[in-house]
């Protein structure tokens, strides 16, 4: 019984330590714990980091529907012989659509478009209540680094209401490609 006491204290440690910071986890700041740090509005205004959007920790990402708007995470190098994963927590997406973009550019900074329109840019759930958003992918061939972002666009005669949240960006990369 000792040794199985001393084993459940060693793992809730290691617990506690990965949960706390994620060796993995590729985008800095993707807590929000930092405000806005490492991120970049490139459209519309008004997106902040605030305590009542957190999901974990003291802050998450609030999005205002007033407007079309596009946010960023700082670029991170990728493989694509690799697999990653995306997760983050979302809540609010209502009549005003949001995507997950992730941006891929190959190793002299070329943007790489996708085969089809809808490969890199995906469209997120709706609802009120918080989700989590999980999706393994393996970047294009040639893709260098990714740039993950999020933006909402305004459907004809439909306006937003509730702003939208998004906490715990999580990236990953997760194994081989095959
Ligand atoms: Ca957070």
């Amino acid at each position: 019984m000792k040794l199985r006491a001393a084993t459940l204290a060693a793992l809730a440690v290691g617990c506690w330590c990965h949960a706390a910071e994620p060796v993995d986890a590729l985008i800095d700041n993707g807590g929000f714990e930092n405000g806005l740090d490492g991120w970049t509005v490139r459209v519309g205004s008004g997106a902040v980091a605030a305590p009542e959007a957190a999901h974990d920790g003291q802050a998450g990402l609030r999005i205002p529907m007033a407007e079309k708007m596009s946010i960023q995470a700082a670029s991170v190098p990728v493989d694509f012989g690799k697999k990653y994963r995306i997760s983050f927590w979302v809540r609010g997406i209502a009549s005003i659509p949001m995507s997950l973009n992730l941006g891929f550019r190959n190793d002299s900074g070329k943007y790489i478009e996708a085969d089809a329109p809808n490969d890199f840019k995906l469209t997120l759930p709706t609802g009120s209540e918080w989700q989590h958003y999980t999706r393994e992918f393996v970047p294009p061939d040639g893709a260098a680094s990714l740039q993950v972002g999020f933006s909402t666009w305004m459907p004809p005669g439909k306006t937003g209401s509730t702003p939208i949240d998004v906490d715990a960006v999580v990236l990953e990369e997760i194994g081989e490609a095959n």
